[in-house]
């Protein structure tokens, strides 16, 4: 493994454009739960039956619990070394771009700026009705919060299964995937799409392709190097030379 982080140091230090995936697996040792790692349980409803647009339509104020409750568990919680060493990474890059599948808004607060938060962030809320959004950090929104303007239900600006990404957005993760020299795929599962196809991109894009992981996954085939252990230990490492 040695080897392999001394040779992807370097082309990572050497490399004008570098792009990284992350997924929940990075925030992991801030202390949040990871979707698969909890067997992506949330009192006994599968995660995936949860953050639909069918839940919110049927169950609104179940689905808001499970927000709250995750607003809740981050507000304990801050950025790790691994959100860190992003941040140094993307400082010495010319061309950097971080697309995370996460939805805590940990990469915002490491002070990461060329971010795309594909799925979206919990802090913010939309307005069903007016479409109004707007950041708002309270712990606990309450049972069925209304939009101040014209009452209508808000709902928590993320990406639920079933729905399409901000096409705009997908857009430049594909663009700065098929157009990196390098591209980290740091703890993800590779389960979800369209994230989960960003990485082949790149390799079809002819980029040095390196996953960081506890464990492989089903894009282990594919990945130039292969690196098994922590993000929050892995990365550090990789941009150690860049003090
Ligand atoms: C779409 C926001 C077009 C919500 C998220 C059937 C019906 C409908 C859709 C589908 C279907 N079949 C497939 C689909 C497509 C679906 C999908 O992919 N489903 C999966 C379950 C198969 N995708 C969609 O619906 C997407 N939209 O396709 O639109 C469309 C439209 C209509 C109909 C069809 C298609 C929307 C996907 C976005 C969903 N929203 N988040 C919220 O979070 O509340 S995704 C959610 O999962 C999170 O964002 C999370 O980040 C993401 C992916 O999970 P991971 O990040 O990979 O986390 P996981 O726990 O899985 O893995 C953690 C990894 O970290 C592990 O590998 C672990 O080993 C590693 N790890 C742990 N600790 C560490 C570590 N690594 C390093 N260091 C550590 N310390
Ligand atoms: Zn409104």
């Amino acid at each position: 493994m040695e080897k392999d982080i001394n040779e992807l140091r370097e082309i990572i230090t050497t490399s004008n454009r570098v792009t990284v995936l992350t997924g929940a697996g990075i925030s992991a040792e801030s202390g949040l739960p990871t979707f698969r790692g909890a067997d992506g349980i949330w009192r006994n409803h599968e995660v995936t039956d949860v953050a639909t647009p069918q839940a919110f339509a049927g169950d609104p104020e179940l689905v808001w619990e499970f927000y709250n409750w995750r607003r809740n568990l981050l507000s304990k919680v801050t950025f790790n070394d691994g959100h860190k060493a992003l941040v140094k990474l993307e400082n010495h890059v010319d061309d950097f771009t971080l697309i995370t599948q996460n939805v805590d808004g940990l990469h915002r607060e490491a002070g990461s700026k060329r971010l795309l938060e594909i799925h979206g962030n919990l802090w913010d809320v939309k307005c069903t009705q007016c479409g109004l959004l707007n950041l708002d950090r309270s712990q606990d929104m309450g049972r069925l919060p209304k939009c101040t303007k014209c009452e209508g239900l808000l709902r928590p600006n993320v990406v639920w299964f079933g729905e399409s990404l901000d096409p705009d957005i997908l857009g430049k993760a594909f663009d700065a995937a098929r157009n990196c020299e390098v591209m980290l795929i740091v703890g993800t599962s590779g389960i979800v799409q369209p994230a989960a196809s960003l990485s082949l991109h790149a390799k079809q894009g002819g980029a040095v392709v390196a996953e960081i992981n506890l464990e492989k996954t089903p894009q282990s085939g594919h990945m130039n190097f292969v690196l098994t252990g922590k993000a929050g230990e892995i990365l550090p490492m990789l941009v150690e030379s860049l003090d």
